[in-house]
């Protein structure tokens, strides 16, 4: 396997292969990422791709399907907390409207383009289920990643519209998943349009996992790590064609920015958790979960600005 030389260079590799070999699974560790630019085949991104449009059909101003959502305290003084909600009766199921855009129900297409975040969705088509959980190469990168009897932790899609998608910023993902370790957590993220820097690809901090939870705050936009804890000149930008893969390590700072460009760009996001990694009481996970000075570093809830964004 020839490995970039440069240690800021994207760990990108052509395609997934059947097994990881112990270099790649080494280059993980110290980097907390890998990404492969060939992994969906064309149907499959097809499939998936449509699919988002098939649940927005389904779902958007269906009453009988959907039930009204109560909002988390606070979320809408957030950026990324607006938008209009759609979650299904029948299960965890719910997506977000990108905030400022209109949806009607005379246009489910248009609407489907202008999704911020899709979650909990792998029960809802074959083909996100056979994505999650059945993909044999993704299923061997995740047992050498995260070992035997890894499972998925949760699913979500984030999609940013053409012009309005708004950034999420830096964070670790551990920051929000209240559960009993730091080492046994990864996240997939997966292209389905190409993304790239103007559209909001990933940006991550190779090896910046290795230093442990990071303070966050609630800004106007979202749950961030401080500027001092951050420093965006130590990230490289992992732009991927459609169908390409990135795997990171849960306590990988990482963030994609806005989207400027006429280019949509949807992802799907899967975690998973290792065989050793379970849900925490809050406060176990609050302890663990934090700065040589004990205090918690993640986002809380509670402390959510209650001014509104501008
Ligand atoms: O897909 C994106 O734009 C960002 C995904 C992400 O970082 C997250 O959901 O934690």
């Amino acid at each position: 396997m020839v490995c970039p030389v440069n240690t800021k260079a994207p760990n990108l590799y052509p395609t997934l292969p059947a097994q990881p070999d112990a270099e790649m699974i080494e280059r993980y560790r110290e980097d907390g990422y890998l990404a492969f630019e060939q992994v969906l085949t064309p149907a499959e991104i097809k499939e998936a791709s449509e699919g988002i449009n098939l649940l927005v059909r389904k779902f958007a101003f269906n009453d009988e399907l959907t039930e009204p959502v109560t909002r988390s305290q606070h979320a809408e003084n957030l950026k990324n907390g607006r938008g209009m909600l759609f979650k299904s009766r029948k299960s965890d199921f719910h997506f977000q409207v990108e905030g400022g855009y209109e949806a009607t129900p005379d246009k489910l297409d248009e609407l489907a383009d202008n999704i911020r975040k899709f979650q909990s969705y792998t029960t809802e088509l074959a083909i996100y289920d056979y994505l999650a959980n059945k993909h044999p190469r993704l299923q061997a990168l995740l047992r050498g990643v995260l070992g035997e009897g890894c499972k998925l932790y949760s699913s979500m899609a984030l999609c940013k519209p053409a012009a309005i998608g708004s950034e999420k910023p830096w964070h670790q993902d551990l920051a929000y998943f209240e559960v009993n370790r730091l080492d046994g957590i990864c996240g997939v993220w997966i292209a389905l349009d190409r993304a790239i820097v103007a559209n909001g690809c990933m940006h991550v901090i190779p090896g910046g996992h290795r230093a442990g939870p990071r303070r966050h705050v609630w800004t106007k936009v979202d749950c961030e790590i401080t500027t001092e804890e951050v420093n965006p000149a130590d990230a490289v930008a992992i732009e991927l064609p459609p169908g390409g893969l990135m795997i990171f390590d849960g306590l990988l700072p990482h963030e994609t920015p806005p989207n400027t460009s006429d280019l949509r760009r949807r992802a799907l996001q899967f975690h998973y958790q290792s065989a050793a990694t379970k849900v925490a009481p809050r406060e176990e996970y609050r302890k663990l979960f934090a700065g040589p000075d004990e205090l918690f570093r993640g986002c809380d809830y509670s402390a959510i600005p209650k001014a509104k964004a501008s």
